[in-house]
């Protein structure tokens, strides 16, 4: 479908940005290659809302990934970002904020008693895994099909987001002998992961997960899943790490692994305990951390970690994310939008399904459930793409990839959750008129 939306300015500036940046973006998903059309050029964000090159008002359910959890531009976040810059923005050197910002997630997590910060989820996994190598002195980590801890060369095989969105299986420049160290199970399956732990008795250092997946598109932990497999890693001698750097402060005020009982040796955060600016941590049990330098002998290190530009975004966040009753209202905003969802279907008949958690929801074109990363390769990609395109000729900007989640935030409101579901409907009423590809 031809988009009515006049978007020349922002036409020009990507035919600029193709020129110097890689794909004209500085991170692959935005390049919309999984759902054609044009990329967009946003010029700013207020609350719910972006607005391109062109002035084009878009209600955002990207969220920045899921970072935007108060939506854009808050004011206490802006007013303390503002107030540090003309402080100082890093100094090299420890402030009392890293403090403050590690008092508010170590009280929030019981399980983390020691956290050191870095300045992106990838970072903090990569980091983790090298912990859990250097602690257990093992060298095979295992994680999950579908599930992306970011772009370390250890979680690139059957991995999701980017890599599922371009279906890139097996990425290019990771040494294999590395990559055979990385071994996978399909999500939800623990005769799979009870197999490789006796297949490797005694040499894989760590499991890793998002306790809820939210980068092949959202799939669900069955229930039982998460207390099993922390289990089934304590028997073996193995560390657990749950990556919560998009569920971390996501659900409730602290980690996911809370509401499924369980504690991680170790959890990496990112995206919302930045607010915005480059945060990320990892952290657990002081007798493990203390493994890292300067204490021990795991390397791990950062210019700009804990800088207190940043420091001040995530503190912020965070108090506004403390205030009462505040997740209680993005929840129910959520789960108006994913019940519109699931009836527009019903309504429309299109084959679909929409998993949900929380503020976390995929819309998928699939007839059957979706429970783990094959389930999830089997949807209709191109259908999700026109829904995609559909979507944001309404006004409404979706996840650019089948392989992604839906965020709602604070700033969303019931009238968005309503034009939502009506744009939803009218998309689908315009698939359906369409034979499924
Ligand atoms: P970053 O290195 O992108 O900050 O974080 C990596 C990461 C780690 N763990 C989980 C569970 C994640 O979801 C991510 C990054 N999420 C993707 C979106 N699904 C980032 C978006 C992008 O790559 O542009």
């Amino acid at each position: 479908m031809k988009s009515k939306v006049q978007r020349r300015r922002s036409r020009e500036i990507f035919a600029r940005a193709e020129k110097i940046l890689v794909g004209g973006v500085n991170s692959p998903v935005r390049a919309f290659r999984s759902v054609g059309g044009e990329p967009l050029i946003i010029e700013r964000g207020s609350r719910q809302f972006l607005y391109d090159a062109d002035g084009n008002k878009l209600l955002d359910y990207v969220c920045s990934w899921g970072a935007m959890l108060l939506g854009h531009a808050h004011p206490a976040v802006s007013e303390a970002i503002a107030e540090q810059a003309w402080d100082g923005t890093s100094f090299g050197a420890t402030t009392e904020l890293e403090v403050e910002l590690a008092t508010m997630i170590t009280a929030a997590i019981p399980g983390i008693e020691k956290i050191r910060f870095v300045s992106s989820g990838t970072e903090a996994t990569m980091s983790a895994v090298r912990l859990a190598r250097g602690v257990t002195k093992r060298d095979f980590i295992l994680k999950f099909e579908g599930c992306y801890h970011g772009h370390a060369d250890s979680f690139l095989s059957q991995a999701g987001s980017g890599l599922a969105t371009l279906g890139i299986a097996e990425c290019p420049g990771v040494p294999q002998a590395l990559a055979e160290l990385t071994l996978n199970a399909p999500y939800n399956d623990l005769s799979a992961v009870e197999r490789l732990f006796s297949e490797h008795k005694d040499k894989i250092a760590a499991v890793i997960l998002e306790p809820i997946a939210a980068n092949m598109g959202v799939v669900l932990p069955e229930a039982g899943f998460l207390a099993e497999l922390r289990e089934i890693t304590t028997r073996n001698g193995a560390l657990l790490i749950v990556d919560e750097v998009i569920t971390g402060f996501r659900m409730h005020y602290g980690a996911a692994q809370q509401l499924a009982g369980i504690e991680a040796d170790l959890t990496t955060l990112g995206k919302i305990i930045g607010g915005g600016l480059p945060v990320a941590a990892y952290g657990g049990r002081a007798d493990i951390m203390n493994h890292v330098a300067p204490l021990g002998p795991v390397y791990q290190a950062g210019t700009l970690a804990g800088n207190p530009l940043a420091m001040r975004a995530g503190i912020a966040t965070l108090k506004q994310l403390a205030r009462p009753g505040l997740y209680i209202g993005i929840h129910e905003k959520a789960e108006t939008l994913v019940r519109g969802l699931r009836e527009a279907l019903a309504e429309t008949g299109v084959a679909g399904r929409v998993n949900a958690r929380g503020s976390l929801a995929t819309l998928f074109f699939a007839a059957d459930p979706v429970n783990n990363y094959t389930d999830a390769k089997g949807a209709d990609t191109k259908r999700y793409a026109r829904f995609f395109r559909e979507m944001l000729e309404r006004g409404i900007f979706m996840a650019p990839s089948q392989f992604e989640a839906a965020f709602v935030s604070a700033a969303h409101t019931a009238e968005d959750v309503t034009r939502t579901v009506d744009a939803a409907r009218d998309s689908l009423k315009a698939i359906a008129a369409e034979p499924s590809v």
